[in-house]
């Protein structure tokens, strides 16, 4: 089963389009709790709610050789059946991008990764050469500085464009297999609104709801397709810090149950 198929399932049995980022900060976690019992028992917790999960590498690699392990053990405590996204955003040329597309799918068996798409296509390729695995193309991020070059114009066909809706339409052109999707953050409704008017069928995943405040009834809104899907709609300290005591998986639980629920809630009144 490719990514793609892995995830419509998850998303239809659990009747879901959230994905909880499993980002571990060991100065949060509760007194007496290690990392990887942390996540494992989020992910018991939440399991039934989630379409995915979002590991942010940076938050295992500072933890040292330690932390690979950790990360590596983590991916391996998901239910088979729930697509794990690897989030390294990597981005170099063609031979580093080779090792890197490598290590995140092989070496760490994540179903899905994120890439930063400033060095190109060669730099993409060895990804997508992965067909079974899915790649989220950074196209309008969810920060503050976010402005600073994905909303500059360049000329494209004798039209002004957004750099971030170049990327779009890059990554358009190159998901030859069907498993390219754009990672756009929540906390710009109106950039989310254009590319999936302009991207009808494309596959997004959605960070910047909870600690960045993205609103969760124009994520819907703007976010899904027209069938109320094609949205991964992502949430990691919201969820995994609702509690830092000994409560912390069951918070976890409700929050993520409270944020699917009020997810469906507004897919059920599309227009
Ligand atoms: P919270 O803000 O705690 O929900 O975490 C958001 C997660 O999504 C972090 O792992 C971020 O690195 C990641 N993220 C963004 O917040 N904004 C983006 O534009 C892109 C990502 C990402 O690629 O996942």
């Amino acid at each position: 089963m490719n990514f793609t198929q892995k995830l419509t399932q998850a998303m239809q049995k659990n009747n879901t389009l959230l994905c909880v980022g499993l980002d571990p900060d060991p100065e949060r976690l509760p007194a007496g709790v290690s990392v990887l019992e942390f996540n494992r028992k989020i992910v018991e917790a939440t399991a039934d709610l989630v379409c995915a999960y979002k590991l942010n590498f940076a938050f295992y690699e500072v933890l040292g050789n330690e932390g690979l392990a950790v990360l590596k053990d983590t991916v391996s405590c998901i239910p088979d059946e729930i697509p794990v996204i690897g989030d390294a955003k990597r981005g170099d040329i063609g031979n580093t991008a080779k090792a890197y597309a490598k290590a995140i799918f092989t070496n760490f068996n994540f179903d899905a990764t994120t890439v930063n798409p400033y060095l190109g296509f060669d730099s993409i390729e060895p990804f997508i050469q992965y067909h079974d695995r899915g790649i989220f193309v950074l196209c309008r991020t969810s920060n503050a500085g976010a402005v600073d070059f994905q909303a500059l114009c360049a000329k494209v066909e004798g039209k002004d464009l957004p750099l971030f809706e170049i990327v779009a339409r890059k990554a358009s052109q190159w998901n030859v297999h069907g498993n390219i999707g754009l990672v756009v953050g929540a906390t710009y409704p109106e950039e989310l609104k254009t590319i999936r008017h302009n991207h009808p069928g494309m596959l997004l995943l959605i960070p910047g709801i909870g600690a960045q405040g993205g609103d969760v009834e124009s994520t819907v809104r703007y976010g899904v397709d027209r069938k109320g899907e094609k949205a991964i709609i992502n949430s990691s300290r919201q969820i995994i810090y609702a509690s830092q005591g000994k409560d912390f998986a069951q918070a976890a639980r409700r929050t993520a149950a409270d944020l699917r629920d009020q997810i469906n809630h507004f897919r059920s009144h599309l227009q």
